[in-house]
């Protein structure tokens, strides 16, 4: 049986990620770690918390007496660290937090492994570790930075960070090589496109669309919206990362990407057209809508139109596109992602229809305070 600890396990990857693990696993234990900042909600893993395979504890990953608690008490093989302060905006408005969070959190972590995870050292004085064992960091292609109309990211594309989250990002990949090179501490690191899918936190661009359609609210698009992002369905995220754990080389670094590239206004205007296809063809998605206009005693939908958007001031440093080549992983591993994005969106977009109830219990506490204000601006 293998153990591991899962850090932002309740987060929107971290969460998918739980749940495909204790689906795909009967012999597994795994350790969620997580602070439950605006991002994290129990609520989303609670099933799989009281599964006897999963243990949850709430703490933060820079915290180095429960990091070194942690690994005392269980035998962990692999860590998977997916906990960060995830959103570009908000690390505009506060990179410092960004830092601490993402790139000492890790370090904290790498840290605690180190310690526990070594057994001696070798003729040459670098440490010994146990057998097995493996640290995954997740990271994501915005390490990169920005690429113009042509070309891929490839694992050899040079780094280079935009905005305060990317840099932060590239300083996690930095130090979790560093142990590598340093150490010679067993690590991998995946390098992921924007994802999508069911417990995305309705501040990222598509259920931030989701929730303001269905309230009637216009939908923010930045710029000219000309800005492409290459789209991937969660769940493929989450098998690229169970596959570069258990049979990635170490020390490797894997791209992973759905060869979707999608300019941000397609993206937008595709989510308004199948709203509203899938509310013309089920009745009950209609009632789901929070502005309800009704015409001869029906809910009409002739308001979820392109009218609803609205070109808003850009977001500094904007990124214009990210696109991944994902040959490494296909050639090594046999991944590939498996969901088309035109079955992606409508499987994402019927799940929000279907568990309104999970938005507005993420979006009680302080989420209007920040829409609100980081909306305002623009
Ligand atoms: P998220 O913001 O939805 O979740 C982050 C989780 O980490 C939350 O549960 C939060 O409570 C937890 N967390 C934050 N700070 C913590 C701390 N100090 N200690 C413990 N837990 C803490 O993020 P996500 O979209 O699920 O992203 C997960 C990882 O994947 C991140 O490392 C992110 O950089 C990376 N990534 C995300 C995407 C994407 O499209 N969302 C793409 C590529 C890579
Ligand atoms: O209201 C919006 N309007 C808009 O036009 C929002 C929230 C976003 N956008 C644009 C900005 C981006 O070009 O949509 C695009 C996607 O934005 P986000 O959802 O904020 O994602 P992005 O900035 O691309 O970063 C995401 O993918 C890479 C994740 O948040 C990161 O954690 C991941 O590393």
């Amino acid at each position: 049986m293998k153990t591991y600890l899962v850090t932002g396990g309740a987060g929107f990857i971290g969460a998918n990620f739980v749940k495909y693990m204790l689906n795909k696993y009967s012999d597994i234990q795994l350790v969620v770690l997580d602070a439950l900042t605006y991002a994290g909600n129990l609520g989303t893993i609670i099933k799989e918390v009281e599964d006897p395979r999963c243990v949850f504890v709430k703490g933060d990953i820079c915290d180095a007496k429960l990091a070194d608690e942690l690994f005392a008490k269980y035998n962990f093989n692999y860590v998977a660290n997916f906990a960060a302060e995830s959103h570009v905006d908000r690390s505009i408005e506060n990179p410092q937090l960004f830092l601490i969070t993402n790139i000492l959190g890790t370090q904290n972590l790498l840290d605690a492994a180190r310690k526990h995870w070594v057994t001696g050292k070798d003729a040459n004085g670098y440490p010994t570790w146990k057998e097995g064992v493996k640290f995954h960091q997740v990271s994501t292609d915005e390490v990169y930075g920005s690429l113009g109309a042509e070309g891929y990211f490839t694992e050899t594309t040079p780094l280079d960070p935009r905005s305060p989250y990317s840099a932060s990002k590239t300083g996690s990949d930095l130090i979790v090589n560093a142990y590598a090179e340093t150490y010679k501490m067993p690590v991998t690191i995946t390098r992921c496109s924007n994802n999508y899918g069911p417990y995305h936190f309705p501040e990222k661009l598509i259920p931030l669309i989701i929730k303001n359609i269905l309230e009637g609210k216009s939908l923010p698009v930045y710029g000219d919206g000309t800005n492409v992002r290459d789209w991937l369905y969660v769940e493929d995220h989450c098998k690229a990362i169970d596959m570069v754990i258990n049979n990635g080389r170490i020390g490797q670094v894997y791209n992973v990407g759905g060869h979707n590239e999608k300019q941000n206004i397609e993206i937008v205007k595709l989510t308004i057209s199948t709203i509203r296809q899938l509310m013309e063809e089920n009745k009950a998605y209609r009632e789901v809508l929070k502005k309800k206009e009704i015409v001869n005693g029906e809910i009409s939908i002739e308001w979820i139109n392109e009218s609803l958007i609205t070109f808003v001031k850009d977001r500094l440093g904007h990124d214009q596109r990210y696109a991944i080549d994902p040959t490494k992983i296909k050639d090594e591993l046999g991944w590939y992602p498996e969901t088309m994005f035109a079955e992606g969106i409508v499987k994402t977009i019927r799940w929000y229809l279907e568990n309104q109830g999970w938005v507005e219990e993420v979006a009680s506490g302080d989420y209007q305070k920040y829409y609100d204000e980081m909306y305002a601006k623009r």
